[in-house]
């Protein structure tokens, strides 16, 4: 019996956080990670992706606007965060890399893109109240992971 009540506690406790694992916010359905660490582009993909999420598609002004005040709440107006979009493979063709699907929602910075060729990885920058910048890729920046807002699957696997 008591054993009954803890696991109708924790599926309360999920319910309640809003069904996103431990330090995730949830905006909208999908639920977003603001990373510790820094690392590159591609190391901050491949974080995400262990985590059964990807670096965070940004499609709409709430949505980016969600973000920043997360980011600035959490960590103040420090830091840049790589989000999902590449320029890699054709310069100045955006695409969201883990959907493989080009961007048609853009939220550039002041002057931004600057660096063209040498810059093919997309972030968040500080330094234009948190727009998107283009960056190197090797570059070591925080990074936010996105993944879908699933009630059961994470009051399963990790309430
Ligand atoms: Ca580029």
């Amino acid at each position: 019996m008591t054993k009954f009540v803890f696991v109708l506690l924790v599926l309360y406790l999920s319910k309640a956080s809003g069904g996103c694992r431990d330090g995730w916010e949830r905006f909208d359905s999908n639920c977003y990670l603001l990373s510790q660490d820094r690392t590159s582009w591609s190391e901050a993909a491949s974080f995400c992706s262990a985590l059964h999420s990807h670096l965070a598609i940004v499609t709409s002004d709430d949505e980016f606007n969600f973000l920043k005040s997360t980011i600035i709440h959490r960590n103040g107006q420090r830091n840049q965060y790589w989000i999902d979009g590449t320029d890699e493979e054709v310069e100045g063709v955006w695409r969201w890399a883990s959907i493989d699907q080009k961007i048609t929602y853009f939220n550039w910075g002041r002057g931004q893109p600057d660096q063209t060729q040498h810059a093919n990885c997309l972030h968040l920058w500080s330094g234009s109240g948190f727009q998107t910048a283009d960056g190197v890729c090797e570059t070591h920046l925080n990074f936010i992971c996105q993944s879908v807002y699933n009630d059961e699957t994470d009051t399963m696997m990790f309430g």
